[in-house]
């Protein structure tokens, strides 16, 4: 296995192909770069349609061969939890790898992405010995039932804003319900996923379950929507390619779900507890740098309180810990290329000459020499039709507008293509509740912001994709439903 050398650890730096780390076919390689420096960490392989083919057919052969899918339920259950204790076994490393591949923040890699992921792993192992089919009272004499059975080989894309996480959201309900894998991490991020394939192969997962490719969209992600041996495409990350996969998916009819972006309001009515709001608010938005899907982009505020929370958030923006992130006081890390922090930045730009007032932030910090940092960034407005109000920035950029009425807000916050989530922070419970259901997002949270838990399902309406991740809701994801009917005369 070759390897890099990050500290005091070793990362496999080679696709996992049938249980075993190989080189490319091309010999092809890309770099990994750490955005709090500027400076690359190592290559990896650039998969080409030849290798995500060997993945593909490694894959089918374990679809194929019905041993995996027919695996002692509870057996299955055994390597996934640990696979889960692997995971918590290394989880110093694993954020290491994490802070910087991504430049998160190591004290959130620790708090936040491991844990999670460890809790995905150890939920979906629950699952083996639970998934059922029913019985079916049909009309006439006849036994029908019906079964849940894997959907074969799963191709699954994933982003880099959390990249063990989304492997694990993906991964475990999908070894849960008996598939097998071809995860494709993204370019800038592929450590975590191979560091994990490492894992994996010392859990005993048996080889051509779970295969990793790494390299870019282009090549290898296409490679792996157009291949035949794929049977479902599980996708997290801009909707302009979740149009492209779905329309690729349709000539084979691959089962597809999608995880796109997101414009998500965030909600202050004036009876809130103010103190807890501006947190959620703060948080909701420049949490990751606000490179997180659910961000809350959009923040309205009730008019009486207007003032009072702008200025909070302001204070809060202005108290963030920008720089190195594996020093664990920091609390704010780099975004995470060159070419990211200059989109935010155009994006910031357009909403100035757009007459949307820059109140904080807006560039990239002074006193950081090297590294793609921007800091946390306010604009205001008084309407939704500057692009900063409208498209999906994936940075620290709030844009904040005041409100008069609950009808109005409902308004305001469905006006977006996107649909992923909601918050809104009230002591009236009646108003909270209907808040909710007029609201259109897959999930809305109440007097909380950016709330995940293995249990809960997740997922968009509208253009921020479709199908339910986490919670039983997967499971429909992965597996295929049979009806059998059966004669009784
Ligand atoms: O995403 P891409 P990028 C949004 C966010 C961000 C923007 C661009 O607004 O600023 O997208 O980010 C793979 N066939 N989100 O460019 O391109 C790619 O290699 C198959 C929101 O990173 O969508 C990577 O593995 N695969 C979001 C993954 O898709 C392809 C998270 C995501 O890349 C492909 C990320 C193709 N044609 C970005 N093209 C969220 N919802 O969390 C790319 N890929």
């Amino acid at each position: 296995m070759n390897a890099l050398q990050i500290e005091h650890v070793n990362v496999p730096t080679q696709l996992f192909i049938d249980g075993r780390f190989v080189d490319s076919l091309s010999g092809e390689k890309f770099a990994v770069v750490n955005p709090a420096s500027g400076e690359q960490i190592g290559e990896v392989p650039l998969a080409d349609e030849k290798d995500v083919d060997c993945a593909v057919q490694a894959a089918r052969r374990v679809v194929d061969g019905g041993r995996w899918a027919a695996w002692n339920p509870y057996e299955r259950e055994r390597l996934i939890h640990r696979v889960a204790d692997l995971i918590e076994a290394h989880a110093d490393t694993l954020a290491l790898l994490e802070t910087c591949d991504t430049g998160k923040p190591l004290r959130d890699a620790k708090a936040v992405d491991i844990p999670l992921t460890i809790q995905c792993f150890r939920y979906y192992a629950g699952w083996p010995s639970k998934i059922k089919g029913e019985t079916v009272p049909v009309r006439g004499q006849f036994l029908t039932y019906t079964l849940r059975e894997p959907v074969g080989v799963v191709a699954q894309i994933i982003p880099w804003n959390f990249p063990l996480y989304m492997a694990a959201i993906k991964v475990a309900p999908a070894l849960a319900t008996g598939n097998a894998v071809v995860l494709k991490p993204a370019e800038e991020t592929p450590l975590s996923a191979l560091y994990l394939a490492r894992l994996m192969k010392e859990a005993g997962i048996p080889d051509g379950v779970f295969n990793v490719v790494t390299g870019d969209g282009e090549k290898t992600g296409a490679a792996l929507v157009r291949h035949p041996g794929v049977d479902k495409i599980s996708f997290t990350g801009s909707t302009a390619v979740g149009q492209q996969i779905m329309a690729q998916a349709a000539s084979g009819i691959k089962r597809v779900s999608l995880e796109l972006g997101g414009k998500s309001p965030h909600i202050v009515f004036a009876d809130a507890d103010l103190s807890a709001a501006v947190k959620g608010i703060v948080g909701g938005i420049f949490y990751n740098q606000g490179e997180v899907c659910l961000a809350g982009s959009r923040v309205f505020v009730q008019r009486p309180v207007y003032n009072k929370v702008l200025e909070e958030v302001r204070g809060a923006a202005r108290k963030v810990k920008i720089g190195n992130p594996l020093d664990e006081s920091t609390t704010f890390g780099p975004l995470i290329s060159a070419e990211h922090q200059s989109r935010v930045h155009r994006y910031v730009k357009m909403g100035v000459e757009e007459g949307a007032q820059l109140i904080e932030g807006g560039s990239a910090p002074a006193n950081l020499e090297s590294g793609y940092f921007y800091e946390p960034t306010i604009l205001v407005g008084d309407h939704l039709g500057y692009t900063v109000a409208r498209e999906e920035i994936f940075g620290p950029v709030a844009f904040v507008m005041p409100f008069d009425t609950p009808e109005e807000v409902v308004g305001l916050a469905n006006d977006t293509r996107y649909g992923l989530a909601a918050g809104l922070w009230t002591r009236d419970l009646s108003l909270a509740h209907r808040t909710a259901r007029a609201l259109k997002a897959g999930t809305v949270w109440i007097n909380a912001y950016n709330l995940l838990d293995a249990a809960a399902p997740f997922g968009g309406y509208r253009m921020s994709g479709f199908g339910r991740e986490l919670g039983e809701e997967a499971l429909d994801l992965y597996t295929e439903l049979k009806t059998v009917w059966t004669s009784l005369r």
